[in-house]
């Protein structure tokens, strides 16, 4: 067991989205992990409510993966895949395609969410390019969208606080409403009744900028980062429905949602909606590795495919996309998905996992509970003049008693390893109404 640090040797290290001075002056430092638990550096055992960041889908550390990346970087460390390849990247991108929503038959490799995000909304600009529609150009989010940091992402993510911190970022972007609706929906188990309407937000934004100028629509089948928002009965056929009779490429980010979080392969399955791209990372590596991909339609592929064969048909990628370790982290995850029946593990915890989160109704400040898959949200009324602090304290305190959650706002976010237990779920939702009591 590592001794503790002191609190000097953390300044160098700026940390992302943390507040740097708070955090430094009470540091929460893990320093190994198994299945569902980590452990920290002074040795206590902390229940992965999170699966690290919404990616450690099969649990820590698992031998078949951790396995890969030792054979592959002492095998292969690096090659590119630009005008050259290696074995695994082909082989990657197959089992891939293998467990795809049906159309879904090509994989551009990137490095994180992020990345996978700015190359769909690239791909939809050039795929209306080559199709002769150059007018389209727009790009559209909606709010409280999260679809990662860079500034394709940013700009058509629907978060105020990017908007304060960096200004107007890219311009020809527009946005839909969100779908969140406490008046209607609270206490809601799964998807909530009423909002499918919202969708219908699309045909405003038509009728102002005409659908000749739009390339695609981006949007989380679940809205996650800003707080778990669970998308109405029926919204996403109907958006779904309104971009095809418009020529409007959808996006599904499915950087949390795909692998296995909702009970199914991807979201799309489960919504049984299919978009035209699909952007992931994440669970794609087990959280092992950094690595994105974006899956893409056959018939957008093809639009591609028209030119000269001696010209690039995409002119983008990154130095590592499809690199070798990453591709060995993947394969060897996508094989434990598999062997263990992760994909769809969540479909039959689901109901017990309603169950458990559901039952902290009615304890203190508690105003929502949403639930979908292996996800969970506890929203809390925030304490007046203080946004974000009340979760926030749930968060350490939850922490100290040995789970790790993560808050956004003043909401409560929970997305379990996909082999967690039953009596670990009945732990976590013990320790949770431990804190929320304690909170009052
Ligand atoms: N799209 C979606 C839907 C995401 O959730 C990204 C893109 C960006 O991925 P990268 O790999 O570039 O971070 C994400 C990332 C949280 C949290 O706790 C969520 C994310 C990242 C970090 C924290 O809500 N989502």
């Amino acid at each position: 067991m590592s001794a503790r640090l002191s609190t000097n040797d953390l300044e160098a290290y700026w940390m992302p989205f943390t507040a740097n001075r708070q955090y430094k002056k009470a540091p929460r430092l893990l320093v190994s992990a198994e299945g569902t638990q980590y452990t920290t550096d002074d040795g206590r055992r902390i229940l992965d409510g999170t699966s690290g960041l919404w990616c450690v889908n099969a649990g820590h550390c698992r031998p078949k993966i951790v396995e890969a990346i030792r054979n592959q970087v002492g095998e292969l460390d690096f090659a590119g895949s630009f005008q050259i390849g290696h074995p695994k990247a082909f082989e990657c991108a197959s089992k891939l395609v293998n467990i795809a929503p049906p159309g879904f038959d090509h994989v551009f490799f990137t490095n994180s969410g992020s990345e996978s995000v700015e190359t769909a909304l690239k791909m939809a600009l050039a795929y209306h390019r080559a199709k002769g529609n150059a007018t389209k150009v727009r790009l559209i989010g909606r709010e409280r969208g999260y679809h990662g940091v860079n500034f394709g992402g940013t700009s058509v993510g629907g978060i105020a606080s990017n908007r304060k911190m960096f200004g107007s970022l890219l311009t020809g972007v527009d946005h839909i409403r969100h779908t969140h609706d406490l008046s209607r929906n609270a206490f809601s188990r799964g998807e909530p009744e009423h909002g499918a309407e919202l969708a219908d937000d699309l045909e405003r934004l038509v009728a102002l900028h005409d659908a000749s100028t739009i390339a695609a629509v981006i949007v989380e089948p679940v809205a996650c980062s800003t707080g778990v928002l669970v998308p109405p009965k029926g919204y996403l056929k109907r958006l779904a429905a309104i971009c095809a009779k418009h020529d409007i490429l959808l996006i599904f980010d499915e950087v949390i949602t795909a692998f296995g979080r909702l009970g199914t392969p991807f979201g799309a399955d489960y919504f049984d909606v299919s978009p035209d791209l699909i952007t992931t990372a994440k669970g794609l590596t087990n959280g092992t590795i950094p690595m994105g991909a974006v899956l893409v339609k056959k018939v957008v592929h093809e639009a591609f495919m028209n030119g000269p064969e001696d010209v690039i048909d995409f002119f983008h990628g990154y130095t590592y996309s499809g690199h070798p370790v990453s591709c060995a982290a993947a394969i060897g995850t996508l094989e434990t998905y598999k062997e263990e029946g992760l994909l769809t593990r969540a479909a039959d915890l689901a109901p017990y996992w309603e169950d458990g989160i559901h039952s902290l109704k009615g304890l203190p400040h508690v105003i929502d509970i949403r639930n979908i898959g292996l996800i969970g949200a506890i929203e809390l009324e925030p304490i007046p003049g203080e946004p974000s602090k009340r979760a926030y304290n749930v968060f350490v305190e939850a922490f100290n008693r040995g789970l790790l959650v993560r808050s956004t706002g003043d909401i409560i976010a929970m997305s379990p390893p996909l082999i967690i237990e039953k009596q670990e779920i009945d732990r976590l939702i013990d320790i949770l109404s431990g804190v929320l009591r304690a909170a009052a």
